[in-house]
């Protein structure tokens, strides 16, 4: 059942809350600022309301240490696929995702397993099946969805109004990404605002600082920028790690993801008269290439982008997709490139 409102959701929800024992908590693979906050969040509202229950936290993926000063990062089991110890639990509630296969390597062995799955999320990507589903496409932030969720139940202290406002802040590129039917945010902002004297700078210097090992990997994206146009498309910019690069610095994927996110919210859509991008990351652990695009209002939708060509999926203007070779043979940047640029060339631009 997909519901796009609070109240009804809400009343199944604890119903299936109420039910269960053992409760696991999970968020997408390669945690960001929204899917640490709303899984945390909903954990800490929930161990606050029901005091008798176990709120276990989880991601199938490693989890940056940015996070180790917010409430409930030591508990989080980490770099393990949840699907080894799923038969602990009677209920999964899964946040910032609403696809089987984000939670675990093994989708399969999540979706079979005999207890009831929730998801809660802000993806316009087409949901997996599943016996509960909160899905608000319009809302900036998962934690904005939590917000709606627990509000009127919790008295909302300092530790709560961070953890909300970390996942805002991330998913709205510091409150600059709200579209017009988004405006709700701010009044939600001011609100968590009055439960903590937070300055906005500082706050965000707690877990954003990066290693001088991470600045030389954004060094390498600097670096490698490129600009393209592929005919009838608008222009663009793209950027990338060659694998060569990765085998010689024998560098780790967490602190390659931490680079590219900078030049990704920072600089992919700041250069003049190239309204859109991507970037490309090989990573070792698997031998894929992993896609992030953005892209302004009224050029390229890089959602619609990359489901067409069924790499991934994400929001119209923030998406993310992986390539990967059938044989499990390394995938080329190049590869990844083309990929993009030669299905672009045979078709018409996606826009919106
Ligand atoms: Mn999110």
């Amino acid at each position: 059942m997909e519901y796009k409102k609070v109240s009804p959701f809400k009343a199944k929800f604890l119903n299936y809350v109420l039910k269960s024992k053992n409760i696991l908590l999970s968020t997408h693979l390669s945690p960001d600022d929204d899917a640490f906050s709303s899984m945390v969040s909903l954990q800490y509202f929930l161990s606050k309301k029901y005091p008798n229950k176990k709120f276990i936290m989880a991601v199938s993926s490693d989890l940056s240490s940015r996070y180790s000063s917010f409430y409930g990062y030591q508990e989080i089991i980490k770099n393990k696929d949840i699907t080894e110890y799923i038969n602990k639990f009677d209920l999964f509630i899964g946040t910032d995702a609403s696809e089987f296969h984000r939670f675990s390597k093994y989708p399969e062995i999540l979706k079979n397993s005999p207890f009831p799955k929730i998801f809660i999320d802000h993806h316009k990507t087409l949901s997996s099946n599943t016996d509960l589903i909160l899905k608000r496409n319009t809302a900036t932030s998962a934690a904005e969805i939590i917000y709606d969720l627990i509000h009127d139940s919790i008295n909302i202290d300092q530790t709560l109004a961070e953890l909300l406002i970390l996942g805002i802040l991330g998913d709205t590129g510091s409150l600059t990404f709200v579209r017009p039917d988004q405006r709700r945010i701010f009044k939600i902002f001011q609100n968590l605002l009055k439960r903590t004297p937070i300055d906005i700078q500082e706050f965000k210097s707690r877990y954003s600082k990066i290693s001088p090992e991470v600045f030389k990997i954004f060094q390498e994206f600097v670096a490698n920028n490129q600009y393209m146009h592929v005919e009838g498309w608008p222009k663009f910019q793209i950027t990338f790690l060659s694998r060569e690069y990765l085998n010689t610095n024998k560098i780790d994927d967490s602190l390659v993801s931490e680079a590219a996110d900078i030049f990704v919210d920072q600089y992919l859509r700041l250069i003049e008269g190239y309204p859109w991008g991507f970037l490309v990351k090989p990573r070792t652990s698997d031998n894929s290439c992993t896609y992030s695009l953005r892209s302004l209002p009224g050029s390229v939708n890089v959602r619609l982008l990359i489901e067409q060509l069924n790499l991934g999926g994400g929001h119209d203007r923030a998406s993310g997709g992986k390539l990967i070779n059938p044989d499990g043979s390394p995938v080329t940047v190049d590869k990844a490139i083309s990929t993009i640029t030669d299905w672009m060339k045979n078709h018409p631009p996606i826009l919106s």
